[in-house]
C-alpha cells in the first residue's frame, strides 16, 4: 500500500492553519456538517487523494447494526419498477447484457458490467434508511466501494459533484436523478449495492445497481442506475437543484 507523503500532510496543515489552525484540526466533524465548509472541501484544489484520506479518516461512519437488527419488512418506495423498454429487456437476461456508464469529467470513462462491479473492492454494511415519508427500515448492503473505484476512474480537478442517472421516471417527464457531493463520493460507507440481505437486488429495491450513502436520508440513494456523470455544477442539468425530488422542494444537502 502506498504511504501518504509527509509533504501532502504539511500542506494540508498549512491549508488548515491558513483557516483557523487547531480550531479547524480539532472541530472537522463539525465544521464538515456546515454546508460552506463542505463547499470550501469540494474545491478542486482540495481534492487531492492525500487530502481527502485525511479529512475522511476523521468522518463519523452511519451508525452500523447487527443481522439481528434486520427489518424483517423493507418497504420499496418510489418507483418500485422501471417502464423502459430497454431496462425490461435486460432484466428478462438477468442483467447480463447490462452496462454501467461513468463519464464527464473523469481521466478514463469506463463502461462496466455487473460482473465488473462485482470484482471491485467492496463493503457490506448493516445500515438504517430513514425516509423523509416517515418510515425507517434496516437492511444488509453489499457493494462496490466508491474511493477505488473513482481512484481507478480519476477525476478532473473541475469534479465537484457525481450525478447518478437512473432508468425510472417515476411519473415525471424525464429520469429520476441524484447528485451527490465529493465528501460523500469519498465516504467510506459509499456503495454502489447490488445485494440487499445477501442476495442480488430485487427490482423494487432498484435493480441492479443502487447508491447507498448513509449519511443522507432515502431520496438521494438513487436506484436503478444506469450512468455516473462527474460534473463541476448540476446547475444546468433538468431543474437545476441536483435531484428528482430537489427540483420539487427537498433539500439537496439530507444529511442525517
Ligand atoms: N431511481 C429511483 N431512486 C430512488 C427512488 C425512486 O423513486 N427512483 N426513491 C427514493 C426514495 S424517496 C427512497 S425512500 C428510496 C427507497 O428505496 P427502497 O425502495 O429500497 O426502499 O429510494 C430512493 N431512490
Ligand atoms: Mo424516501
Amino acid at each position: 500500500m502506498k504511504r501518504t507523503p509527509n509533504i501532502s500532510r504539511r500542506s494540508f496543515l498549512a491549508r488548515g492553519a491558513a483557516l483557523g489552525g487547531a480550531a479547524f484540526l480539532g472541530g472537522c466533524d463539525q465544521l464538515s456538517q456546515s454546508p460552506s465548509f463542505r463547499d470550501l472541501l469540494s474545491k478542486a484544489e482540495w481534492l487531492t487523494q492525500n487530502v481527502q484520506r485525511l479529512i475522511l479518516t476523521e468522518r463519523d461512519l452511519a451508525r452500523e447494526y447487527t443481522e439481528a437488527d434486520l427489518s424483517t419488512h423493507f418497504k420499496a418506495n418510489g418507483s418500485t419498477s422501471v417502464a423502459d423498454p430497454a431496462y425490461q429487456a435486460q432484466a428478462q437476461n438477468g442483467f447480463s447484457d447490462w452496462r454501467l456508464t461513468i463519464d464527464g469529467l473523469v481521466d478514463r470513462p469506463a463502461s462496466l458490467s455487473l460482473a465488473d462491479l462485482r470484482a471491485l473492492p467492496s463493503r457490506t454494511q448493516i445500515t438504517r434508511h430513514d425516509c423523509v415519508e416517515g418510515w425507517s427500515a434496516i437492511g444488509k448492503w453489499t457493494g462496490a466501494q466508491m474511493t477505488p473505484l473513482l481512484q481507478s476512474i480519476g477525476l478532473k480537478p473541475e469534479a465537484r459533484y457525481l450525478v447518478f442517472n437512473c432508468a425510472d421516471k417515476l411519473g415525471a417527464a424525464s429520469n429520476y436523478y441524484e447528485s451527490i457531493d465529493l465528501i460523500d463520493a469519498f465516504h467510506p460507507q459509499t456503495i454502489l449495492a447490488y445485494d440487499m440481505n445477501n442476495a442480488p437486488l430485487t427490482v423494487p429495491h432498484g435493480a441492479p445497481l443502487r447508491l447507498r450513502v448513509e449519511r443522507q436520508l432515502g431520496y438521494k440513494h438513487a436506484k436503478y442506475i444506469q450512468r455516473i456523470e462527474a460534473v463541476s455544477s448540476y446547475a444546468m442539468i433538468e431543474g437545476g437543484a441536483g435531484g428528482f425530488w430537489e427540483d420539487r422542494g427537498y433539500a439537496w444537502y439530507a444529511g442525517i
